[in-house]
């Protein structure tokens, strides 16, 4: 069966649009995708880091979830992830958002990922790609982050085909 899943892209160390593009192009052998605007986001954390470049996929796929999260690592230590700090640096981030509508916690994963809700740099590029999508039962558009959002869009739908 296939499953819609959500996942978040990170990067603020190295050639952040690079790094972003080409892990857009490892998710699109898994499944068919669609890919949100591009923004820079003020870091969330540590303020002595850089701004990040931050961007969703969604990704249509017959992956089961833990299979998918093993690709995910593995497309981050491809590009030679970095992890400084908690909340710090990353050269890539992969962040299973969401998986359909399931519910997952295990010592691995929980899905729907937690603090969705209170990132703009997640929320925004989502509704890109699905302006009604829900959570919990409530519309991700009618969220205050919404309104306040601290993004700026660095390029439109088409950034990852480069
Ligand atoms: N990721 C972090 C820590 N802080 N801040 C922004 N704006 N965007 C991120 O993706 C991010 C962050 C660690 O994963
Ligand atoms: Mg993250
Ligand atoms: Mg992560």
């Amino acid at each position: 069966m296939t499953i819609r899943a959500f996942i978040g892209l990170g990067s603020n160390l190295g050639d952040s649009q690079q790094i972003l593009t080409e892990a857009v192009a490892k998710l699109s052998t898994l499944g068919a995708i669609q890919v949100s605007r591009l923004y820079q986001s003020p870091p969330m954390g540590p303020q002595d880091q850089p701004n990040f470049l931050n961007a969703v996929v969604q990704l249509d796929t017959v992956l089961e979830p833990l299979v998918l999260l093993d690709y995910l690592q593995q497309f981050e230590q491809e590009a030679g992830r970095v992890r400084l700090r908690r909340w710090g640096e990353r050269t890539l981030d992969l962040d299973l958002l969401l998986y359909g509508q399931e519910q997952i916690k295990n010592e691995r994963l929980t899905v729907p990922h937690i603090g969705i809700l209170e990132r703009d740099f997640v929320v925004i590029p989502l509704l890109d790609l699905d302006a009604h999508l829900q959570l919990n039962g409530h519309s991700l558009k009618n969220l205050e982050l919404v309104q306040q959002a601290n993004l700026t869009v660095i390029a439109d739908q088409s950034w990852a085909n480069a």
